[in-house]
């Protein structure tokens, strides 16, 4: 005790001895020195405090228990036989999906967002954050913009502006804040959109728990990121999820970073809860054995009692192994696993929801993954900290929880994320699993597109093979065709402003489209690009969309009040036959820009045709 001492730090600093944290403090010099450190340290030591539910005292029993846990071996599966379970399996575009989608678009109404984007993605080797990357290189329309578009979309159609939480960390808080007023939040209502940021979690250094301290500063605790499980003890702490109820909302939608497609498939997945009465829904999609995504499983326990979780990839098959599948995962007749994919992309109702972070505060099913120096597992070759994933939720749920899945039979309808540098995406697809990387995701954004159109009766014609981008061999380009989420957010949308039969789009074009009314009635675009302007919150053309630059570059606001003055852009009797733009390789060791290098090619934009 030091007289600069407050009456809290005293607290905290008794609690911490009482749990055996002494270490804390046995280097610290005679009292009346290094007193700033110290001060330093308590501050620390108080921000870890209050940023756990349960403060620092129940962080380290939690880590004492699951380290224990750890230590021994306990199996989590124990005694328990997984099994395929029951879930809705929807064919992309089909007449039930779009008829959900319609159920599901109406019901987003009542449906607040929230994005976890708290990840560095360093998988990637982006030097910027993920949600600021263009999903594609036609538009350059950022992750984030993409997401706000289409929560911009679904609102006008309730009357009503959708809240969107963005889960940030100290690696991305400050540049998402600045990447939404840069561009005046991408068009969002003030107050829409919040951003609560996680925070790191204290380091343990040994099987005791001990809080690990710095080597280079004994004042101060090593910490590391805690994982996307955090985003429910935020929305609890905030008051977030209980002010959206309050408010009225219904359903609360999770989904992550760079997943382009999310808003494809969300929509009919939110029609499937309302539909089942779901308390719980996880959109999935079809994976192969090992992917190396999660895996939604019914875990059924000696007692009868029964659940569906997401399995991760790495646990999954030796728990097939040990139970119903000697010969652990493999994929079935179709050629994949009959265990769908977790994409992380979660539906929930939201008082169920709030009832449950009455009940545990948001803390949910944590783990810990020690990387042990040796068999006996006495001590650790570094520190480790507790995890947590934001699909556990569904782990603890009480008896009679509706929980359910959503399957969309068409990986590129519903997942094609950005998540692989160049290098291991070209090791994953050689491998012959989806490398997950910016090349295929914009590659798939194309072809869902165009498939789209195509089954809604227009001609597109393709797809060509591409040529090698990054290493990655034998993928389809498709042409080119993109649209802003405020042209068209679900099937009813793009129907409404295409005359499908009037439409032809040759396989080597370029069709671009941001005005949010515009129409098309008749068009010819056999070759060549065309970009429909028209006062959308987007900005395309040759200058805006070259690779990295924002879409929205005038900012939203701006240009939303400019398409409210423009006139509707009608395509009538166009026909397009020009230079256009090609997505070429890059040449080796040639200096391109950051996102280029990550996508393997660059757009050469030669001849352009603007409407209006
Ligand atoms: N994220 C945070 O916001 N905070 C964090 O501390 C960590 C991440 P990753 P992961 O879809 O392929 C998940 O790193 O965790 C955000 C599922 O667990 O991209 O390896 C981050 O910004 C897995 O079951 O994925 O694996 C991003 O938006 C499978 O579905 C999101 O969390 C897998 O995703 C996911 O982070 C997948």
């Amino acid at each position: 005790h030091a007289a600069w001492m407050t009456p809290e730090d005293a607290a905290l600093a008794e609690a911490l001895l009482a749990e055996g944290q002494g270490h804390l403090f046995q280097r610290w010099p005679a009292p009346g020195t290094a007193d700033a450190d110290k001060q330093r340290m308590l501050a620390q030591l108080r921000h870890l405090d209050t940023s756990y539910a349960g403060g620092l005292r129940q962080y380290i029993q939690n880590a004492r228990r699951l380290l224990h846990e750890s230590k021994e071996g306990v199996n989590p599966f124990e005694g328990c036989v997984p099994s395929v379970p029951e879930g809705e399996k929807l064919d992309f575009g089909s007449e039930r999906f779009r008829e959900l989608e319609r159920a599901g678009v109406k019901a987003a109404g009542g449906c607040a967002f929230v994005l976890v984007a708290g990840g560095l993605g360093e998988r990637l080797g982006y030097s910027g954050i993920k949600v600021a990357f263009p999903v594609e290189s036609a538009s350059g329309r950022p992750f984030l913009q993409l997401y706000v578009e289409h929560l911009l979309a679904l609102g006008a159609k309730a009357g009503r502006a959708l809240p969107l939480a963005i889960m940030t960390s100290d690696d991305t808080h400050q540049r998402t804040l600045d990447l939404l007023e840069r561009h005046a939040y991408f068009g969002a209502a003030p107050g829409q959109v919040t951003l609560i940021k996680q925070e790191k979690v204290a380091c343990l250094a040994d099987n005791d728990a001990h809080l690990a301290l710095l080597e280079s500063d004994p004042f101060q605790v090593q910490t590391k990121p805690h994982g996307h499980g955090d985003v429910h003890m935020l929305l609890h702490s905030t008051g977030l999820a209980d002010k959206w109820l309050a408010e009225g909302f219904n359903w609360i939608c999770f989904f992550q970073d760079t997943n382009g497609l999310v808003f494809r498939a969300l929509p009919a997945a939110i029609g499937v809860s309302e539909a089942h009465d779901y308390d719980v829904n996880s959109l999935a999609v079809p994976r192969k054995a090992k992917e190396a995504i999660g895996a939604i499983t019914k875990l059924t326990y000696p007692d009868g009692r029964n659940i569906t979780i997401n399995v991760e990839y790495n646990q999954l098959d030796p728990l097939l192994r040990a139970t119903v599948s000697p010969e652990g995962e493999v994929n079935d007749g179709n050629g994949f696993s009959p265990y769908p994919g977790n994409i992380n992309q979660l539906v929930l109702k939201l008082s169920t929801y709030c009832g449950e972070l009455a009940r545990h505060g948001g803390v949910i099913a944590e783990f810990v993954n020690p990387k042990y120096r040796d068999a006996s597992r006495d001590a650790f070759k570094s520190s480790t900290r507790l995890e947590c994933m934001m699909q556990d939720f569904a782990k603890n749920l009480p008896e009679g929880t509706r929980v359910g899945f959503t399957v969309v039979n068409q990986v590129w309808a519903a997942y094609s994320p950005v998540k692989n540098s160049p290098a291991d995406a070209a090791a994953k697809w050689a491998d012959g699993n989806p490398s997950h990387s910016a090349t295929a995701a914009e590659l798939d954004w194309y072809m869902c597109n165009c498939k789209m159109l195509q089954a809604l009766g227009a001609r597109v014609d393709g797809p060509a093979p591409a040529p090698e981008f990054n290493g990655l061999k034998g993928l389809e380009l498709w042409p080119r065709v993109t649209w802003s989420p405020l042209w068209a957010t679900c099937w009813d949308d793009v129907e409404a402003h295409v005359t499908a039969a009037g439409l032809h789009v040759g396989a080597d074009a370029t069709l671009v489209i941001n005005a949010p009314d515009a129409t098309i009635r008749s068009l010819d675009l056999q070759r060549g690009a065309l970009v429909i302007d028209g006062g959308s919150a987007s900005g395309s053309g040759d200058g805006a969309a070259a690779a990295g630059a924002p879409a929205a570059e005038a900012g939203s606001a701006a240009t939303a009040a400019a398409a409210a003055a423009a006139p509707a852009v009608v395509v009538e009797g166009v026909t397009v036959d020009n230079a256009g733009w090609e997505w070429r390789p890059l040449p080796p060791d040639e200096a391109c820009a950051e996102e280029e290098y990550i996508r393997g090619f660059r757009v050469v934009r030669n001849e352009t045709m603007t409407l209006p």
